[in-house]
């Protein structure tokens, strides 16, 4: 019968010379191909995928010629890494890392749908992430510096961060004529103060 052999092919088939059964897994990567388990019984076999691979052609059963080959669950499995996210395929596998500004819900789970990348609350670490004296803004997948009244970021053209904190602003120099003519600028930090120079007064009190 299909998938019996007889055990001395020089004699005939009979009660001393039984047909056995032929283990077709013991060359399973022939029978089966690559990236598979075999599975031999009494008369036959299967084929089976390692977890991550999928059979090339689904409509044919699995052998050499029609392989296991690596399932690209990142095109494959729809939202597997879940929302703000970004997904590594691997051969066998796949790795899902949150896109920055995001932290996966429990850090103790794989990301996935169930458990997603979630936007950081950067201000909860304030005022380290902005320096003093500033506001901090939450914004989903960043967040926002911005200096109190009076303050400015120490290098304009960079964002205000703790390597570029807020600074006093000195209005006495900063601001031109800031108190008007004949009077004097005294600077404080975060404001400033204006008098009237001695013999002067201020015009509307
Ligand atoms: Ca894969
Ligand atoms: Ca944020
Ligand atoms: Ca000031």
């Amino acid at each position: 019968m299909s998938g019996y052999n007889v055990t001395d092919p020089n004699l005939p088939i009979n009660n001393n010379n039984p047909c056995k059964d032929i283990h077709e897994c013991l060359d399973s990567e022939s029978v089966c191909g690559p990236n598979s388990h075999c599975y031999n019984y009494n008369g036959s076999f299967s084929c089976f995928c390692w977890g991550g691979y999928n059979v090339s052609d689904g409509n044919k059963a699995i052998s050499k010629g029609n392989p296991c080959t690596d399932v690209d669950e990142c095109v494959e499995i729809s939202d597997v890494c879940g929302p703000n996210s970004v997904c590594n395929n691997t051969v066998g596998n796949y790795n899902c890392w949150c896109m920055s500004g995001y932290n996966v819900t429990d850090p103790n789970l794989p990301i996935n749908s169930n458990n997603t990348c979630k936007d950081i609350n950067e201000c909860l670490f304030s005022p380290s992430v902005c320096g003093p004296d500033s506001n901090c803004t939450n914004e989903i997948g960043s967040y926002n510096c911005s200096c109190l009244n009076g303050f400015t970021a120490t290098n304009s053209s960079l964002p205000i961060s703790i390597n570029n904190t807020c600074r006093d602003v000195n209005e006495c120099v900063e601001i031109s004529d800031i108190c008007g003519p004949n009077s004097i600028c005294n600077n404080t930090v975060g404001s400033y103060n204006c008098w009237c120079m001695s013999g002067y007064n201020v015009t509307d009190t």
